[in-house]
C-alpha cells in the first residue's frame, strides 16, 4: 500500500486540500494523512513537491501514432494540400517510422501526463509498441474505402487487423473500431462495422465534419474533393449525406473526432443520440479547418474530450499544450470555467465515454495518477485547474495501475 499526500487533490471536478491518497492497484481510501495511516500503518508515505496536485492520469482519446516521424514534411495551412501532401508523402513517413519513433511519441504523452491513449490505427504497425508502452491504449482500427469493387477486401483486412488487437487485450489493448470518415467509407462497409460495434460492444470513434471541403462535398458534390475524387477514383459523387452518415450510428454511441463543421442542429441531434465529440484544436488550426463551437457543447451539456490528433497534425503530442491551445483558441468562454471542463476532457469525460475504471480519483477506481506541481502558491482553490493548465509542463511522477512509471 501507498500513501500519496498532495497539496490539492482533484476530486469530483473540484480541489481540495489536507486529503491524502491509499492505493495499491486501484484507490483503497481517500482521508487525512492521520486516518489513512491508522488504517494501514505499513503503507508507504510518497514524498512531494511543494504546491503538489493530484489528478487521475489524463486521457489523450486521439492520436496516429503511425504518423509519429512527421515534422516539416506535411504541408499545413488548408485541408486539402494537407491530404495532397499525405498521400504523397505517406508511404516514407510510414515506413520510417519504427518502434523507437513511436515508443518516444509515447513518452512524450507520458511526460505530459496521460495514462490512457486512444491509437487511431490505419495499418496495425504500432499494435507491438502500444503492447509495450505502460499506458492503456484503446485501439482503434481504422476501416478505410469508399469504392463498392475494393470495400470487401478492405473490410477483410480491417477484421484481420481488429483480430490482431483483441489478442493483445491482456498486454493494456482494449480493440476498438475507427470509421475514417464519411466521405471515405462505403455505407455498406460502415453498417457492417457499427453492427460489429453494437453486437460486441467495442468503443468507436470517426472523423466527422472536420474541413469545409468535407461539408461542400457531403451536401452538394462540389469544392475541393470533387477534384481529389476525380483524380483518385473516378467519381463526382460523394457515397453519402451528412444526415444518413449521423443515422447510420443512431443505436452505438459513437465519439465523433473535430465536428468543426457541424451546425448547432447537428451538434444537438449527435449529443441527443449520446455521442459525443473529440476536440483537436491544434489540429484544426494547422489544417485550416477552423474553430469547433466548444459553446454549444457546453449549452447542450454534450460530452467532449480534448485530444492531440496525431504528430501528423500537430507540433507536439503533449496533452498539457493542447489544453493551453484551447484556452487561447476559446477566447470569449469565461476563463476559470473553460480551464475546468478543459481538465474534465481529459479525465472523467473520456472515462465516462469509453466506460474506462479511470478518469476519476474514487475509491476502486485504478490507480492512475499524474501528480504536478505548481510554481506557487495558487491563489484560490477555483484557479488550480486554470493555472495547471498555464504552468505545467511536465508531470513530476506518474502512475498506471498503481506502478510509478515516472
Ligand atoms: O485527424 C487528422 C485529420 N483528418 C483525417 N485523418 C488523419 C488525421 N491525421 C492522420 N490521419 C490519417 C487517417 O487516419 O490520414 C489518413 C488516414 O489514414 C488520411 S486518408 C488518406
Ligand atoms: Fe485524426
Amino acid at each position: 500500500m501507498t500513501i500519496i499526500t498532495p497539496n490539492y487533490l482533484y476530486l469530483n471536478n473540484k480541489f481540495q486540500e489536507n486529503l491524502a491518497v491509499a492505493f495499491d492497484k486501484k484507490i483503497q481510501a481517500i482521508d487525512s494523512l492521520e486516518k489513512l495511516q491508522k488504517q494501514y500503518p505499513e503503507a508507504k508515505i510518497e514524498e512531494q513537491q511543494p504546491n503538489s496536485v493530484l489528478y487521475p492520469g489524463f486521457i489523450n482519446t486521439h492520436v496516429h501514432l503511425e504518423f509519429s516521424k512527421n515534422r516539416t514534411t506535411l504541408k499545413y495551412g488548408s485541408f486539402m494540400p494537407w491530404l495532397d501532401s499525405v498521400i504523397k508523402n505517406r508511404e516514407e513517413l510510414i515506413g520510417a517510422c519504427d518502434n523507437n519513433v513511436m515508443m518516444s511519441a509515447c513518452k512524450q504523452m507520458l511526460d505530459s501526463g496521460v495514462t490512457t491513449f486512444g491509437a487511431i490505427s490505419s495499418f496495425g504497425t504500432e499494435l507491438e509498441v502500444c503492447t509495450q508502452t505502460p499506458q492503456k491504449v484503446i485501439f482503434f482500427n481504422e476501416l478505410i474505402g469508399s469504392q463498392a469493387v475494393t470495400a470487401d477486401m478492405l473490410y477483410a483486412d480491417f477484421l484481420e487487423r481488429l483480430a490482431e488487437s483483441k489478442n493483445c487485450a491482456n498486454s493494456g489493448i482494449i480493440p476498438a473500431i475507427a470509421i475514417h470518415s464519411p466521405y471515405s467509407v462505403h455505407p455498406i462497409v460502415l453498417q457492417r462495422a457499427v453492427s460489429l460495434a453494437k453486437k460486441e460492444r467495442l468503443p468507436i470513434s470517426s472523423h466527422f465534419l472536420e474541413s469545409q471541403a468535407e461539408r461542400e462535398w457531403l451536401e452538394s458534390d462540389k469544392g475541393d474533393f470533387l477534384e481529389f475524387f476525380e483524380k483518385f477514383f473516378s467519381t463526382s459523387r460523394a457515397v453519402t449525406t451528412i444526415d444518413e452518415f449521423m443515422h447510420s450510428f443512431n443505436q452505438v454511441p459513437t465519439h465523433f473526432t473535430h465536428a468543426v463543421q457541424a451546425t448547432k442542429e447537428e451538434l444537438a441531434f449527435l449529443g441527443n443520440k449520446g455521442h459525443s465529440i473529440a476536440h483537436c484544436p491544434r489540429s484544426n488550426r494547422l489544417l485550416g479547418c477552423g474553430r469547433l463551437a466548444i459553446e454549444t457543447l457546453i449549452e447542450n451539456d454534450m460530452s467532449f474530450t480534448t485530444a492531440t490528433d496525431g504528430l501528423s497534425s500537430n507540433n507536439t503530442l503533449s496533452i498539457l499544450d493542447e489544453l493551453r491551445a484551447a484556452l487561447m483558441l476559446h477566447h470569449l468562454a469565461p476563463l476559470e470555467k473553460l480551464a475546468s471542463l478543459l481538465i474534465k476532457s481529459i479525465t472523467s469525460n473520456p472515462a465516462e465515454i469509453f466506460a474506462l475504471n479511470s478518469g476519476k480519483i474514487e475509491v476502486g477506481k485504478d490507480a492512475d495518477f499524474a501528480l504536478v506541481s505548481l510554481p506557487d502558491k495558487p491563489s484560490s482553490l477555483e484557479s488550480i485547474a486554470l493555472q495547471t493548465i498555464l504552468h505545467v509542463h511536465k508531470v513530476d511522477k506518474l502512475y498506471i495501475g498503481g506502478d510509478k512509471v515516472l
